[in-house]
């Protein structure tokens, strides 16, 4: 169904979706992130998550993963804690237990960049979100593993995020990636309602759709941001807001304006060409400063 009106996001409306700091905050009200993200080919999605989270302003901050991967996907990131999920192979029931205990004593998840995925993958990852109750960002191979099990995918807890690129929209709603794009904000808007929770369609023009809401166009970001990693910075920073307490919409909407304004930054100083997707997650620092 076409929506009856979009919203253009603005600066200081973003901006407002994001409180300041209180004077005398400290890292637990700043909030406790877990991330379920990397596998051996992909050490680095999961660093740039970390670091997205990091940079996002969360308190505390563990990759779950396998243990091969922690000391690279870590490397240069000592801020981070982790936690090994034993074993090897894709993610499936033997993780839930490890992954459950260490949910329950955070605020938010994100799972996804770059994680290993089987047909276990995809009902281990609903389990965590129903079993742990926490708001959670569900990106890339993760949203790719729900697309695996067969039939229609089922709506998913009102609390959860997802933040697919076209591709990996497509994959859930069983079309073309041309028929998501066709009409970027109905598409995002009926699977938001299919789904049942928020829905951040990436790519230029990023829409933010939930349930009953009006859908929001995002204006920052640039094709400098059509690079590796993007959307794994995304995924951290979106777990970082979720985590600090912000509501699933809100974090999303923000989260995504601030991603796109801190590649807008970076692009002014390295050049569309240049930019990577690490430049972007530091420049979300001149984003808060813009903010503070
Ligand atoms: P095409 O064919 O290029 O035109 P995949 P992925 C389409 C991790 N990463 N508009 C695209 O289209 C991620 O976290 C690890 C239109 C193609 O069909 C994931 O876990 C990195 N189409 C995993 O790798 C850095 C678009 O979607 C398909 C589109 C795979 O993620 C890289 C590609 O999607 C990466 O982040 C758009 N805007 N965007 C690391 N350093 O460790 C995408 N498509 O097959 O899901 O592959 O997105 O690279
Ligand atoms: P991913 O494909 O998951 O790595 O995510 C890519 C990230 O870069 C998303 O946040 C996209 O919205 C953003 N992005 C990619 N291409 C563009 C573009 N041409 N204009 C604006 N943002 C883009
Ligand atoms: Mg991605």
């Amino acid at each position: 169904r076409v929506p009856a009106r979009l919203a253009l996001l603005g600066a200081r409306e973003a901006r407002a979706l994001v409180p300041r700091r209180e004077r005398d905050a400290h890292k637990g009200d700043a909030g406790r992130l877990l991330a379920v993200a990397g596998s051996a080919g992909k050490t680095g999605a999961a660093h740039l998550c970390l670091l997205g989270a990091l940079r996002g302003g969360v308190g505390l901050a563990w990759l779950a993963s396998r243990p091969e991967v922690l000391p690279l996907a870590l490397g240069g990131l000592p801020e981070a804690m982790s936690l090994a999920l034993p074993g090897e192979g894709p993610l499936g029931e033997r993780d839930l237990a490890p992954l459950l205990e260490a949910a329950m004593a955070v605020d938010a998840l994100v799972a996804g960049p770059g994680i290993p995925r089987g047909p276990a993958t995809g009902p281990l990852l609903r389990e965590l979100l129903a079993r742990s109750g926490k708001p959670a960002v569900l990106d890339a191979d993760a949203l790719n593993a729900l697309a695996d099990a067969p039939g229609a995918v089922g709506p998913l807890p009102p609390s959860a995020v997802l933040t697919p690129h076209p591709g990996e929209l497509a994959r859930l709603l069983r079309q073309s990636i041309a028929d998501v794009q066709r009409d970027r904000v109905a598409t995002a808007v009926a699977s938001a309602e299919a789904l049942g929770c928020t829905v951040v369609l990436k790519g230029a023009r990023t829409v933010v759709a939930a349930p009953g809401e009006v859908p929001w166009v995002i204006p920052t970001g640039n094709p400098g941001m059509a690079t590796g990693g993007t959307g794994d910075v995304l995924a951290g920073l979106t777990g970082a807001l979720l985590a600090g307490g912000i509501a699933p919409f809100d974090a999303a909407r923000a989260a995504a304006w601030a991603h796109g304004r801190a590649g807008d930054l970076a692009a002014r100083r390295l050049g569309e060409r240049g930019l990577l997707a690490s430049d972007l997650a530091h420049a979300l620092g001149e984003v808060w400063v813009e903010w503070e």
